[in-house]
């Protein structure tokens, strides 16, 4: 029996070994913009085997899995002393789902989970679930998480179990491990998700980018990513709220949208990515998109490419919720590469990695939506004269 299980244990090991020790390679890149890699980088199966087994023969005779990971996804990301970590949502088998720290030594391959998962300090009014955390190093010299808390709508009668409140927890930390809660945002708006901090003070004061929203799902008359400015990050009261980038009729974002990550200074202005959702028959369809913010007015985009930048192919179109790409983790390195952390289908992570420069040159010069077909019809002809005078000056 003891025998039966030591050989069941070390297989369990080796196993894992191997996954987290798999060496990943990249895809050939079919756009020139990003690319690809060949395995996820982080999966339920990462998650560390003591979280999920008890590895005492007398209390876990049969080696049972005791505690089930559901699924890794919509990892926050920043580099820590040399290393690439995400602060991926994990996500259990009892639909809870947590923050914890994976690293890795190359950004795309061999990441590993931290001893224990994030212990997160509630307010007076506790969680009940957090996720999808936005790192930022801000020039204070904190690092920020803020992150979506949900809690049951004290409202809802006792018949309906599902309607809930989102709003923006707030937390802080200077090594990573130890965090101290700050209040939760509060904005004008019912509920909120996908705010991000912005690492710079604008005029003296703590920016955010928000997406108001009416209810739990919908972003109804609510909606688009909003910019607010607040004085104290402790008391974090947003007052006024605009609207910098809009839901559309007929584009990847008609249904609603939301910042990804904290965005990328550069020369040309602050590079944004961002996820836009639109309904189809077949039920919501989450894609990446970007663009770009003027560096005196983080208010006003000055570049925005039509259409998606990444959306959900191959395995990655199916998962607990199918046909979805998120991000809310990217890391610039010095050297100008961007690791790109995307989630697919409320499932897995993995990565996508471009350079400051090639993502510029994708923001500043893909053809903006003319939102007509006609308009798309245009960039083509446009393109078409473009490539026919290059091909004349050839000759
Ligand atoms: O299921 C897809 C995503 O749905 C929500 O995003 P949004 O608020 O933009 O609709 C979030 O719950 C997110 O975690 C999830 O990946």
């Amino acid at each position: 029996m003891i025998q039966d299980f030591e050989a069941k244990l070390n297989q369990l090991q080796h196993k894992h070994q191997q996954l987290l020790s798999r060496a990943n390679e990249p895809v050939e890149s079919t756009n020139g913009i990003y690319q690809r890699y060949r395995f996820p980088v982080l999966t339920a199966e990462h998650a560390p085997l003591n979280w999920r087994y008890d590895f005492n023969p007398e209390s876990n005779p049969f080696l049972m899995e005791r505690i089930g990971v559901n699924g890794v996804f919509n990892a926050g990301a920043i580099k820590w002393n040399n290393k690439y970590l995400m602060v991926a949502r994990v996500e259990g088998v009892d639909r809870k789902s947590f923050f914890a720290v994976a690293e890795s030594l190359n950004g795309v391959d061999n990441f590993k989970f931290w001893e224990y998962p994030v212990t997160m300090p509630e307010t007076d009014e506790p969680d009940t679930n957090v996720y999808d955390i936005r790192l930022t190093g801000h020039e204070d010299g904190w690092i920020y998480g803020l992150f979506c808390t949900e809690r049951r709508d004290p409202s809802a009668p006792a018949y309906d179990q599902s309607m809930a409140v989102a709003a923006c927890g707030i937390a802080r930390t200077k090594d990573m491990v130890n965090w101290e809660r700050l209040p939760d945002l509060q904005t004008r708006s019912a509920q909120q998700r996908n705010v991000v901090l912005h690492p710079d003070f604008v005029e003296g004061k703590y920016a955010f980018y928000t997406r108001p929203q009416d209810s739990f799902i919908e972003a109804g008359t609510g909606g688009g990513i909003g910019f607010g400015l607040c004085d104290d990050i402790t008391h974090p009261v947003i007052d006024q709220e605009v609207i910098i980038d809009n839901k559309n009729y007929h584009t990847v974002y008609e249904a609603k949208n939301g910042q990804g990550p904290a965005p990328i200074k550069t020369e040309k202005g602050w590079l944004h990515l961002a996820h836009g959702v639109r309904n189809t028959a077949a039920g919501l369809r989450y894609v990446l998109y970007m663009f770009m913010t003027d560096l005196n007015d983080l208010t006003k985009v000055i570049y925005k490419p039509a259409g998606y930048f990444l959306a959900p192919e191959g395995e990655e179109r199916v998962g607990d919720v199918s046909n979805v790409v998120f991000c809310n983790g990217w890391i610039k390195d010095d050297d100008g590469t961007v690791y790109i952390y995307y989630a697919s289908s409320d499932t897995r992570m993995h990565v996508a990695v471009s350079t400051v420069d090639k993502l510029v040159d994708y923001v500043m010069n893909t053809p903006a939506d003319g939102f007509r077909s006609a308009t798309s019809v245009q960039s083509i002809y446009k393109l078409i004269d473009h490539n026919k005078q290059a091909a004349l000056v050839q000759e």
